[in-house]
């Protein structure tokens, strides 16, 4: 049985990137009904950044809502916020007294995420990693479904596990990343060298779940291309990689496929198509998010559920770790 643990920061809109790059992946796990499933919103991440507390809130019941409504099914996944569960920074603390300083100091996306905060970076920010450990570690997770930007942080994870384990013994599992190698990191449609990020300030070169098909048109009709008028997936070619593997992912159909059809025909076409194929992928989202939304009823009782599963399960492993750390009496 594989235990699968994931989760998105509700710091934002969620976009194309994260649905392509994760949420797709967690609706392939669920297809397999051995697999135990935890999805997560990560609010305490999100706070490593500034917030303002009134959006934090809707955020967090907007990306609740959107996971339902890509497919997620309560009843084969627990999905829950993640400061409902104490354990989590519980266990943080405990990772942050054993993890070398040296070890948080590699963390990539630190670096990139400060450099964007300056003087305003925080403590939580630098030890974002550790909590991220304590999410996965507290349910004996076997795999992370993730993007390629998280990959740093799984193998610290598994780290951690092990210096824990040789230290005090067998308490946690090691995970592995899944990473869909062609879907890991969907760049940004102004700009092919920059990932898609919820925070990018031009949202021009983000597509959002809930973006109108006006936008969508909008924004897929102004994305980049590159020189030439072949629309081939190629390094030297990387924004019209980037849409045809978007193409690819919300129409079903495979990359060679895409590229046999607009042989010879130009980026007009193209681009008209895939806008059309975006809105078509994305409206019965839409509707299914919106009948949520209007309704918060259904959400309340899936995520206290999800809470309920995911302190019943943490808690049993905070017992264990307390007795080997000897914390208590
Ligand atoms: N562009 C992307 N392509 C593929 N996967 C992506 N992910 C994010 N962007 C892309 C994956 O989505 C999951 C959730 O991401 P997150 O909320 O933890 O934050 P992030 O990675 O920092 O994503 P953003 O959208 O860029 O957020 P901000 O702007 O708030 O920093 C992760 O599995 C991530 O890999």
């Amino acid at each position: 049985m594989k235990t699968i643990f994931s989760g998105i920061q509700p710091s934002g809109n969620l976009h194309i990137g994260n649905y392509i790059g994760t949420i797709s992946q967690w609706m392939k796990l669920q297809q397999e009904s051995s697999n135990e499933l935890i999805f997560c919103i990560v609010d305490l991440h999100a706070i490593t950044v500034p917030q303002d507390p009134k959006m934090l809130r809707q955020k967090i019941v907007e990306v609740a809502a959107l996971y339902v409504a890509s497919g997620i099914d309560p009843k084969k996944s627990n999905i829950f916020v993640q400061s409902e569960n104490s354990d989590h920074t519980y266990l943080t603390w405990i990772f942050d007294c054993m993890i070398p300083m040296g070890w948080m100091n590699r963390m990539t996306q630190f670096k990139d995420k400060s450099a964007k905060q300056a003087e305003g970076t925080t403590v939580g920010l630098f030890n974002y990693p550790a909590l991220m450990a304590a999410d996965i570690l507290l349910y004996d997770t076997t795999h992370v479904p993730v993007g390629e930007d998280q990959r740093q942080h799984i193998e610290l994870t598994r780290d951690i596990a092990e210096k824990f384990n040789k230290i005090y013994g067998e308490t946690f599992v090691p995970p592995e990343p899944m990473i869909d190698k062609q879907a890991a990191r969907m760049m940004s449609l102004q700009n092919p060298t920059s990932k898609m990020s919820k925070s990018d300030k031009d949202q021009t070169g983000t597509i959002n779940l809930l973006d109108s098909a006006g936008e969508i048109r909008k924004k897929i009709q102004r994305a980049v291309t590159d020189s030439g008028s072949e629309i081939v997936y190629r390094e030297d070619k990387p924004a019209v990689s980037n849409l045809l593997i978007i193409y690819s992912k919300v129409s079903g159909k495979s990359v060679s496929e895409i590229e046999s059809q607009y042989q010879g025909k130009g980026y007009g076409d193209f681009k008209k198509d895939l806008a059309e194929a975006m809105v078509e992928f994305l409206t019965p989202i839409q509707k299914r998010y919106n009948e949520l939304m209007k309704n918060k009823d259904e959400l309340s009782k899936i995520l206290d559920a999800g809470a309920e599963f995911a302190r019943h399960k943490s808690s049993k492993k905070i017992e264990m770790v307390k007795k080997v750390v000897g914390l208590g009496r």
